[in-house]
Protein backbone atom coordinates (compact mmCIF):
# COMPACT_ATOMS: atom_id res chain seq x y z
CA UNK A 1 0.00 0.00 0.00
CA UNK A 2 1.48 3.40 -0.80
CA UNK A 3 0.24 6.48 1.10
CA UNK A 4 0.18 9.85 -0.85
CA UNK A 5 -0.80 12.71 1.17
CA UNK A 6 -1.26 15.99 -0.89
CA UNK A 7 -1.35 19.82 1.05
CA UNK A 8 -3.58 21.96 -1.35
CA UNK A 9 -5.95 24.55 -1.85
CA UNK A 10 -7.96 22.79 -4.42
CA UNK A 11 -8.29 19.21 -2.52
CA UNK A 12 -11.16 18.35 -5.03
CA UNK A 13 -8.85 18.32 -7.46
CA UNK A 14 -7.29 15.26 -6.87
CA UNK A 15 -10.64 14.00 -7.46
CA UNK A 16 -9.53 13.08 -11.33
CA UNK A 17 -7.24 10.50 -10.18
CA UNK A 18 -9.40 8.65 -7.36
CA UNK A 19 -12.74 8.67 -10.03
CA UNK A 20 -10.87 7.79 -13.74
CA UNK A 21 -9.15 5.29 -15.38
CA UNK A 22 -6.38 2.78 -14.04
CA UNK A 23 -5.58 5.35 -10.83
CA UNK A 24 -9.55 4.79 -9.92
CA UNK A 25 -9.16 1.28 -10.41
CA UNK A 26 -5.61 0.84 -8.02
CA UNK A 27 -7.34 3.06 -5.07
CA UNK A 28 -10.81 0.60 -5.27
CA UNK A 29 -8.43 -2.63 -5.28
CA UNK A 30 -5.90 -1.39 -2.33
CA UNK A 31 -3.09 -0.57 -3.91
CA UNK A 32 -2.61 3.36 -2.92
CA UNK A 33 -4.36 5.68 -0.53
CA UNK A 34 -4.48 9.32 -1.44
CA UNK A 35 -5.15 12.13 1.83
CA UNK A 36 -5.84 15.77 0.91
CA UNK A 37 -5.10 18.51 3.37
CA UNK A 38 -6.19 22.17 2.79
CA UNK A 39 -3.91 24.75 4.67
CA UNK A 40 -6.80 26.76 5.23
CA UNK A 41 -7.77 24.23 7.80
CA UNK A 42 -4.80 24.94 9.45
CA UNK A 43 -5.05 29.01 9.44
CA UNK A 44 -5.30 30.24 12.72
CA UNK A 45 -8.08 33.11 11.88
CA UNK A 46 -11.73 33.43 11.15
CA UNK A 47 -10.93 34.56 7.32
CA UNK A 48 -8.70 31.47 7.42
CA UNK A 49 -6.31 33.25 5.43
CA UNK A 50 -3.12 31.68 4.08
CA UNK A 51 -1.26 33.98 1.68
CA UNK A 52 -0.09 37.46 2.32
CA UNK A 53 1.82 40.10 0.05
CA UNK A 54 5.51 39.56 -0.68
CA UNK A 55 8.45 41.32 1.55
CA UNK A 56 10.47 43.64 -0.86
CA UNK A 57 7.27 44.53 -3.10
CA UNK A 58 6.25 42.47 -6.34
CA UNK A 59 3.55 41.21 -7.77
CA UNK A 60 1.25 38.50 -6.70
CA UNK A 61 0.96 36.75 -2.92
CA UNK A 62 3.45 34.26 -1.18
CA UNK A 63 1.79 31.17 0.93
CA UNK A 64 2.51 31.47 4.51
CA UNK A 65 4.41 29.58 6.16
CA UNK A 66 2.39 28.57 9.13
CA UNK A 67 -0.17 27.10 7.95
CA UNK A 68 1.82 25.47 5.32
CA UNK A 69 4.06 23.57 7.78
CA UNK A 70 1.15 22.70 10.53
CA UNK A 71 -0.56 20.81 7.44
CA UNK A 72 2.78 19.08 6.27
CA UNK A 73 3.16 17.80 9.75
CA UNK A 74 -0.29 16.85 10.29
CA UNK A 75 0.11 14.71 6.83
CA UNK A 76 3.25 13.43 8.77
CA UNK A 77 1.89 12.12 11.26
CA UNK A 78 -0.97 10.71 9.61
CA UNK A 79 1.45 8.18 7.35
CA UNK A 80 3.07 7.69 10.65
CA UNK A 81 -0.06 6.73 12.31
CA UNK A 82 -0.23 4.44 9.14
CA UNK A 83 3.31 2.76 10.08
CA UNK A 84 4.97 4.34 7.21
CA UNK A 85 8.57 4.38 8.90
CA UNK A 86 9.34 7.86 7.11
CA UNK A 87 7.91 9.49 4.01
CA UNK A 88 9.57 12.25 1.71
CA UNK A 89 8.31 15.56 2.11
CA UNK A 90 8.52 17.08 -1.65
CA UNK A 91 7.89 20.67 -2.91
CA UNK A 92 6.32 20.74 -6.45
CA UNK A 93 8.08 24.14 -7.88
CA UNK A 94 8.93 25.32 -11.07
CA UNK A 95 13.04 25.46 -9.19
CA UNK A 96 12.64 21.63 -8.61
CA UNK A 97 14.63 18.77 -9.95
CA UNK A 98 13.22 17.78 -13.53
CA UNK A 99 11.18 14.89 -13.14
CA UNK A 100 12.22 11.72 -15.73
CA UNK A 101 10.94 7.75 -15.28
CA UNK A 102 14.18 7.15 -13.08
CA UNK A 103 13.27 9.79 -10.55
CA UNK A 104 9.43 8.37 -10.45
CA UNK A 105 11.08 5.13 -9.83
CA UNK A 106 13.24 6.69 -7.11
CA UNK A 107 10.21 8.20 -5.58
CA UNK A 108 7.80 5.21 -5.85
CA UNK A 109 10.49 2.83 -4.28
CA UNK A 110 9.27 5.22 -0.73
CA UNK A 111 6.11 3.68 0.80
CA UNK A 112 5.09 7.15 2.17
CA UNK A 113 5.08 10.43 0.02
CA UNK A 114 4.15 13.74 1.41
CA UNK A 115 3.44 16.49 -1.47
CA UNK A 116 2.97 20.37 -1.22
CA UNK A 117 1.30 21.97 -3.93
CA UNK A 118 1.92 26.26 -4.30
CA UNK A 119 -0.67 28.63 -5.93
CA UNK A 120 0.29 32.18 -6.19
CA UNK A 121 4.03 33.20 -6.49
CA UNK A 122 5.28 30.44 -4.27
CA UNK A 123 5.41 29.44 -0.86
CA UNK A 124 7.80 31.24 2.31
CA UNK A 125 11.43 30.19 1.94
CA UNK A 126 11.77 29.33 5.32
CA UNK A 127 8.83 26.74 5.24
CA UNK A 128 11.16 25.17 2.54
CA UNK A 129 14.18 25.16 4.59
CA UNK A 130 12.44 23.66 7.05
CA UNK A 131 9.99 20.91 6.08
CA UNK A 132 10.85 20.13 2.60
CA UNK A 133 13.11 17.00 1.78
CA UNK A 134 13.18 17.75 -1.86
CA UNK A 135 12.07 20.13 -4.64
CA UNK A 136 10.59 18.80 -7.64
CA UNK A 137 9.72 20.15 -11.40
CA UNK A 138 7.31 18.01 -14.19
CA UNK A 139 9.12 20.39 -16.55
CA UNK A 140 10.19 23.65 -18.50
CA UNK A 141 6.77 25.65 -18.72
CA UNK A 142 4.37 27.36 -16.51
CA UNK A 143 1.55 26.05 -14.85
CA UNK A 144 -1.04 27.30 -12.44
CA UNK A 145 0.31 25.18 -9.21
CA UNK A 146 1.33 22.22 -8.31
CA UNK A 147 -2.01 20.52 -8.18
CA UNK A 148 -1.51 18.97 -11.81
CA UNK A 149 2.33 18.03 -10.54
CA UNK A 150 1.54 16.42 -7.80
CA UNK A 151 -1.15 14.48 -10.04
CA UNK A 152 1.41 13.52 -12.79
CA UNK A 153 3.63 12.23 -9.89
CA UNK A 154 1.01 9.80 -8.70
CA UNK A 155 -0.40 8.52 -11.79
CA UNK A 156 3.85 7.60 -12.56
CA UNK A 157 4.55 6.07 -8.99
CA UNK A 158 0.49 3.96 -9.35
CA UNK A 159 2.12 2.72 -12.71
CA UNK A 160 4.40 1.30 -11.46
CA UNK A 161 2.99 -0.84 -8.64
CA UNK A 162 3.05 -4.33 -9.68
CA UNK A 163 -0.49 -5.63 -10.14
CA UNK A 164 -1.78 -2.40 -11.19
CA UNK A 165 -1.40 -2.82 -14.34
CA UNK A 166 -3.22 -5.97 -16.14
CA UNK A 167 -1.19 -8.69 -17.07
CA UNK A 168 -0.86 -7.81 -21.16
CA UNK A 169 0.13 -4.38 -20.47
CA UNK A 170 2.98 -5.32 -18.35
CA UNK A 171 4.12 -8.11 -20.62
CA UNK A 172 4.30 -5.28 -23.12
CA UNK A 173 6.23 -3.31 -21.35
CA UNK A 174 8.67 -5.84 -20.51
CA UNK A 175 9.06 -7.40 -23.81
CA UNK A 176 10.00 -3.98 -25.20
CA UNK A 177 12.75 -1.87 -24.82
CA UNK A 178 12.77 0.45 -21.98
CA UNK A 179 14.05 4.53 -23.07
CA UNK A 180 12.58 3.96 -26.65
CA UNK A 181 9.21 5.23 -28.16
CA UNK A 182 6.36 3.38 -28.81
CA UNK A 183 6.03 1.57 -32.54
CA UNK A 184 2.98 2.85 -34.55
CA UNK A 185 -0.66 1.19 -33.75
CA UNK A 186 -3.26 0.49 -35.97
CA UNK A 187 -6.51 -0.83 -35.53
CA UNK A 188 -9.84 -1.38 -37.77
CA UNK A 189 -10.75 -0.40 -40.73
CA UNK A 190 -7.79 -2.27 -42.97
CA UNK A 191 -8.29 1.05 -45.21
CA UNK A 192 -9.13 4.29 -43.86
CA UNK A 193 -9.04 7.83 -46.10
CA UNK A 194 -7.41 5.61 -48.60
CA UNK A 195 -4.41 4.25 -46.59
CA UNK A 196 -3.84 0.39 -46.07
CA UNK A 197 -2.56 -0.90 -42.51
CA UNK A 198 0.68 -1.88 -43.41
CA UNK A 199 1.08 -5.49 -45.12
CA UNK A 200 3.34 -7.21 -42.60
CA UNK A 201 0.51 -6.30 -39.47
CA UNK A 202 -1.92 -8.85 -41.34
CA UNK A 203 0.46 -11.06 -41.94
CA UNK A 204 -0.10 -13.46 -39.03
CA UNK A 205 4.21 -13.75 -38.80
CA UNK A 206 4.59 -12.82 -35.27
CA UNK A 207 8.80 -12.87 -36.01
CA UNK A 208 8.52 -10.51 -38.50
CA UNK A 209 5.97 -8.37 -36.86
CA UNK A 210 8.33 -7.65 -33.75
CA UNK A 211 11.06 -7.01 -36.08
CA UNK A 212 9.24 -4.34 -37.97
CA UNK A 213 7.75 -2.97 -34.93
CA UNK A 214 11.15 -2.93 -32.91
CA UNK A 215 12.76 -1.21 -36.29
CA UNK A 216 9.92 1.15 -36.12
CA UNK A 217 10.61 2.16 -33.15
CA UNK A 218 14.03 2.70 -33.14
CA UNK A 219 13.55 4.80 -36.55
CA UNK A 220 11.00 7.13 -34.61
CA UNK A 221 13.52 7.58 -31.72
CA UNK A 222 16.27 8.33 -34.08
CA UNK A 223 13.87 11.03 -36.11
CA UNK A 224 12.24 12.82 -33.60
CA UNK A 225 14.53 11.73 -30.02
CA UNK A 226 18.22 11.52 -31.03
CA UNK A 227 18.64 12.59 -27.52
CA UNK A 228 16.75 9.17 -26.45
CA UNK A 229 18.53 7.43 -28.74
CA UNK A 230 22.03 8.39 -27.33
CA UNK A 231 21.21 7.19 -24.28
CA UNK A 232 20.78 3.98 -25.64
CA UNK A 233 23.63 0.95 -26.14
CA UNK A 234 22.32 -0.74 -29.44
CA UNK A 235 22.56 -4.39 -29.57
CA UNK A 236 23.72 -6.04 -32.73
CA UNK A 237 20.29 -7.05 -34.40
CA UNK A 238 18.98 -3.54 -33.15
CA UNK A 239 22.04 -1.89 -34.79
CA UNK A 240 20.96 -3.64 -37.99
CA UNK A 241 17.22 -2.71 -37.72
CA UNK A 242 18.16 0.94 -37.59
CA UNK A 243 20.25 1.10 -40.60
CA UNK A 244 17.63 -0.93 -42.63
CA UNK A 245 14.95 1.96 -41.21
CA UNK A 246 17.39 4.77 -42.35
CA UNK A 247 17.82 2.93 -45.65
CA UNK A 248 14.14 2.19 -45.82
CA UNK A 249 12.62 5.63 -44.98
CA UNK A 250 15.74 7.65 -45.15
CA UNK A 251 14.49 11.89 -45.36
CA UNK A 252 11.21 11.44 -46.21
CA UNK A 253 9.47 10.86 -43.16
CA UNK A 254 7.89 14.13 -41.25
CA UNK A 255 9.02 14.55 -37.84
CA UNK A 256 5.62 15.83 -36.66
CA UNK A 257 2.16 14.08 -36.11
CA UNK A 258 1.13 15.15 -39.74
C1 LIG B 1 8.56 30.44 -13.04
C2 LIG B 1 7.46 31.42 -13.11
N1 LIG B 1 7.41 32.29 -11.92
C3 LIG B 1 7.99 33.58 -12.34
C4 LIG B 1 7.65 34.77 -11.57
C5 LIG B 1 6.02 32.45 -11.47
C6 LIG B 1 5.34 31.17 -11.17
C7 LIG B 1 4.66 30.46 -12.15
C8 LIG B 1 3.99 29.29 -11.86
C9 LIG B 1 5.35 30.69 -9.88
C10 LIG B 1 4.68 29.50 -9.60
C11 LIG B 1 3.99 28.81 -10.57
C12 LIG B 1 3.23 27.58 -10.26
N2 LIG B 1 3.92 26.35 -10.74
C13 LIG B 1 3.97 25.28 -9.96
O1 LIG B 1 3.45 25.29 -8.87
C14 LIG B 1 4.67 24.11 -10.42
C15 LIG B 1 5.29 23.79 -11.67
C16 LIG B 1 5.37 24.51 -12.91
O2 LIG B 1 4.89 25.64 -13.09
N3 LIG B 1 6.06 23.92 -13.95
C17 LIG B 1 6.61 22.70 -13.86
N4 LIG B 1 6.54 21.99 -12.74
C18 LIG B 1 5.89 22.54 -11.67
S1 LIG B 1 5.72 21.81 -10.18
C19 LIG B 1 4.86 23.06 -9.54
Amino acid sequence: MKRFDVVTLFPEMLNALTEYGITRRARDSGFFELVAWNPRDFSGNAYRSVDDRPYGGGPGMVMMADPLAKAVRAARSRQKSCGVARSRTVYLSPQGKPLDQAFVDELARDEGLVMLAGRYEGVDERLIELEIDEEVSIGDYVLSGGELAAMVIIDSIVRRIPGVLNDACSATQESFVDGILDYPQYTRPEVYADRAVPQVLLSGNHAEIQRWRLKQALGRTWRRRPDLLEKLKLDAEQAELLEEYRADYGETEKTGVK
